[in-house]
């Protein structure tokens, strides 16, 4: 896909060029009990609220990534009405980059934990719960780990370590991990070039991946995610036949998760209930991990009603498949605010792809998503 070639480019930019200077987590300064003092909205007003009981509706947490590259400071540090609305409005965190390799494991025998230690204290306060993310991925490793040249045995007891480590660290206080992240690509064959593990160590270090978590965490709900897979097509099948094999090995593989970057220039993906249910039937849980809805946008930047009126639609048929789908309890936005939004940096001429503008104020997809919500929540 277009994007991950952009992603690449602008992570390669951001390592030369960039210190990892958000790390130093500044102190929180909200308060816990926050339900108790919600000024001009009802509760009903909160999207967590506004769910079904059991239905977590998440949110990416900005930070790292792209937003190094921007004239903001770190989003979630310092941004005190962002974190107010991401405290009031969410029941689900997932830390947008801050537990990647890069960011908490920046070199060999160094862990830095502060800013991902201050997003799950942050949700334990706020009562949501958090999808760690992620273990094993091909982008935003480290350098000392892709050009380390570490022997197989070396690189295996070095994914082991980190496995344990970071799950470890966090056991009983993450819901999902996004174990193995976008490990196939678009044909359904697995990255064997780009990715690092499964180049080095052959397709069977993803099912120790997962053995190794869940021995630091068995009660963490193990998952796969990707993108592309909002449809029955090469990727999801890819998937499919993966997680059949692994469960007959008894590989504790509990979920299976769609992204959904999704684009208004490629049509809904019709088929991502399907898509979803068929894992389900498996007996796996399922998830929407990364919803936006990205549009070309006219000149001067303002998208049109219709645009708007055409997203919102887009995200409400995404929440409307999970909801009918009997194991997707956890529906995440990649942030709720365009401000944030990793879209305009990485596609030229696209954005507005997130439920509110830059102030916060609230697009027709927000009003979709609630809507659909308190509907679901009286059935
Ligand atoms: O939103 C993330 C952005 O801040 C980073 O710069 C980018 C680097 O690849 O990663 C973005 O998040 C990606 C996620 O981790 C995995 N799925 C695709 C997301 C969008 O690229």
């Amino acid at each position: 896909m277009r994007y991950l070639r952009f992603a690449t480019a602008a992570l390669a930019t951001a390592a030369l060029t960039l210190p990892l200077a958000a790390s130093s987590a500044t102190a929180d300064p909200s308060s816990g009990h926050r339900d108790a003092h919600h000024h001009s909205h009802g509760t009903s007003d909160q999207l967590r609220r506004a769910a079904p009981d059991g239905f977590y509706v998440g949110t990416a947490v900005a930070g790292g990534g792209h937003h190094l590259e921007q004239d903001y400071p770190d989003p979630f540090t310092s941004d005190k009405k962002y974190r107010k609305t991401m405290g009031q409005q969410f029941s689900s965190l997932s830390p947008e980059n801050q537990m990647k390799w890069e960011y908490i494991h920046p070199e060999q025998n160094r862990y830095d934990f502060a800013m991902a230690d201050a997003i799950v204290d942050f949700a334990d306060r706020n009562n949501q719960v958090v999808r760690g993310h992620t273990l094993l991925w091909h982008s935003q490793n480290p350098a000392w780990l892709e050009e380390g040249d570490f022997s197989a045995k070396e690189l295996r007891a070095i994914l082991r370590k980190h496995i344990t480590t970071v799950v470890g660290r966090y056991a009983g206080r993450i819901q999902q991990w996004d174990v193995a992240n976008e490990i196939f690509d678009g044909e359904g064959k697995l990255r064997t070039e780009e990715n690092i593990w499964i180049r080095e160590l052959g397709p069977g270090i993803i099912a120790d991946a997962f053995r190794w978590a869940h021995e630091a965490d068995p009660k963490a709900k193990l998952f796969f995610n990707d993108y592309g897979v909002e449809d029955v097509n090469a990727k999801s099948d890819a998937y499919y036949a993966l997680v059949k094999d692994l469960l007959k090995q008894r590989v504790p593989v509990d979920g299976f998760s769609s992204q959904a970057h999704l684009s208004t220039r490629y049509g809904f993906p019709g088929g991502l209930e399907e898509s979803l249910r068929r894992f389900d039937k498996l007996g796996l849980e399922t998830a929407i991990t990364e919803l936006d809805v990205r549009m070309d946008l006219p000149e001067g930047g303002e998208p049109t009603d219709a645009q708007l009126q055409q997203q919102a639609d887009y995200y409400q048929q995404a929440l409307s498949a999970c909801l009918a789908v009997k194991d997707c309890n956890s529906f995440t936005i990649w942030g709720f605010t365009d401000k944030y939004s990793w879209v305009p940096v990485f596609f030229e001429g696209e954005g507005s792809a997130t439920v509110m503008r830059d102030d916060l104020t609230r697009k027709p997809a927000f009003f979709a998503l609630q809507s659909t919500l308190k509907e679901a929540r009286k059935h």
